[in-house]
């Protein structure tokens, strides 16, 4: 089987330092612990409609995130439970390990508008929906953006001065951000017709990836070797050729 999945995430759920990759085909939730380096079935539950991975509560261990109809739940390994987020289904959840307050910082867009939590309050940042997000620090200061795409084109919400800034006219169908460049900053990525393309500040510079159109971006550090290799940079993945289905 080498369906693409639906959506996918990373983080370290198991708690060895090393993040683990979870993904969401209609088969349920799946994760690939990074200690075990095999896929196991978290949820046979029908797909969630959004997905993320971030350490809610400050503990180290990040927690998995997904929105379903009965609202926005977290699980966490560490407890081996389930927790309601809130009750109203999120149409797309991210985090980032940038934020000011406990935990990482969480966005996500509902139908009343697109909100940012950052350990200590939520912060309705427009009413405006976005078709994709991403949450990443752009600007090297500790504090994570809210990258969104709208049909004006891809803008961020910079954190410190709380201002937009539009990145592209030409709207993205899917958002990632990470440090692909081991800078100590963010680069947001992004999914267009012509493939994959990532945006690095301060040069302000759009740089061309691959061609491929994938179904799912995330990006994060699944393993030691790429740290061992004296570079800090996360590795980008794309559902189409990273993972295949279980
Ligand atoms: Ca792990
Ligand atoms: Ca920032
Ligand atoms: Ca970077």
């Amino acid at each position: 089987m080498t369906a693409a999945a639906d959506q996918i995430a990373i983080g370290d759920i198991d708690g060895n330092s090393q993040g683990d990759l979870i993904g969401v085909w209609e088969s349920g939730t799946w994760i690939k612990s990074s200690a075990i380096g095999q896929w196991s079935l978290l949820t046979r539950y029908s797909p969630a409609s959004s997905l993320a991975a971030g350490d809610l509560h400050g503990n180290s261990r990040d927690d998995i995130l997904g929105s379903w109809s009965s609202g926005v739940w977290s699980w966490s390994s560490f407890v081996e439970d389930w927790n309601l987020v809130t009750s109203y289904p999120a149409q797309l959840l991210t985090t980032s390990r940038y934020n000011h307050g406990t935990g990482d910082a969480l966005a996500g867009v509902w139908d009343s508008g697109l909100w940012l939590w950052e350990g200590d309050e939520w912060n309705l940042l427009t009413e405006i929906r976005p078709s994709a997000i991403a949450l990443g620090d752009l600007t090297g200061d500790g504090r994570a953006e809210v990258i969104g795409s709208w049909s004006s084109g891809v803008w961020y919400w910079n954190s410190s001065d709380e201002q937009w800034t539009r990145i592209t006219h030409h709207p993205s169908s899917l958002l990632t951000a990470g440090d692909l460049t081991g800078n100590g900053r963010d680069e947001v990525a992004g999914v267009w017709d012509s493939g994959i393309w990532f945006y690095r500040l301060p040069e302000v510079l759009w740089e061309h990836v691959t061609e491929a159109v994938p179904t799912a971006v995330t990006s994060g550090r699944i393993s030691s070797d790429l740290a061992d290799q004296g570079q800090a940079y996360e590795a980008l993945f794309i559902s189409d050729e990273i993972i295949s289905a279980p």
